[in-house]
C-alpha cells in the first residue's frame, strides 16, 4: 500500500463563545515541544518553505486563513489545504516541504522538537535528494 505523506495531527476544539484549541508535547504532538513560531502577514502569492530539516519535526497549524503545503519525501508529492485551526500538519525530518496560497489572513503556528539550528536545514533540493 502506497505511504501517505500527509498525516495530520487532530488537537481538542473547545466551543463555548469562542473557540479554544490547546496541544500538549508527547500528547497531542508526537514530540517534546522545544520551540514555537508563527508566521503572519503574507504578502499576495507567497511561497515559502522549500526546503527539510535533517532532524527537527515538527507539526504546523493554519490557525487563521489557508494555505497548501506540498509535500515531496524524494520520490513522491503531495499537497493538502491547511484551514481548521484543530488540524495541523505533521512534518517529519527529510520532507522538503513549501507552503503556498496563503490568504491576507492567513496565519500559521509551528512547533517544533528542536531548536532552531540553520546546519538543520537543507535548502537546496539536490542536497537534500
Ligand atoms: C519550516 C517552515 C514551516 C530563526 O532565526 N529562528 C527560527 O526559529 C526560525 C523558524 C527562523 N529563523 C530565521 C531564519 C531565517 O533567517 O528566520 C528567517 C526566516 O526563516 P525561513 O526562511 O526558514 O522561513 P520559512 O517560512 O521558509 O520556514 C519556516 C521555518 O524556518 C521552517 O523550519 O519548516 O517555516
Amino acid at each position: 500500500m502506497k505511504r501517505s505523506l500527509v498525516k495530520f495531527v487532530k488537537i481538542p476544539r473547545v466551543e463555548d463563545d469562542c473557540f479554544l484549541c490547546f496541544m500538549e508535547g508527547n500528547r497531542q504532538i508526537p514530540f517534546d515541544i522545544k520551540r514555537i513560531f508563527y508566521i503572519g502577514l503574507p504578502v499576495p502569492n507567497l511561497s515559502r518553505g522549500k526546503h527539510a530539516h535533517r532532524v527537527n519535526k515538527q507539526v504546523l497549524f493554519c490557525i487563521q486563513g489557508v494555505v497548501r503545503m506540498v509535500l515531496d519525501d524524494g520520490r513522491e508529492k503531495e499537497e493538502v489545504i491547511l484551514d481548521k485551526p484543530e488540524v495541523g500538519l505533521f512534518l517529519d525530518n527529510m520532507i522538503w516541504h513549501e507552503m503556498k496560497d496563503m490568504d491576507e489572513k492567513t496565519i500559521l503556528l509551528v512547533v517544533a522538537s528542536e531548536l532552531y539550528d540553520e546546519k538543520d536545514y537543507f535548502r537546496n533540493y539536490e542536497d537534500f535528494l
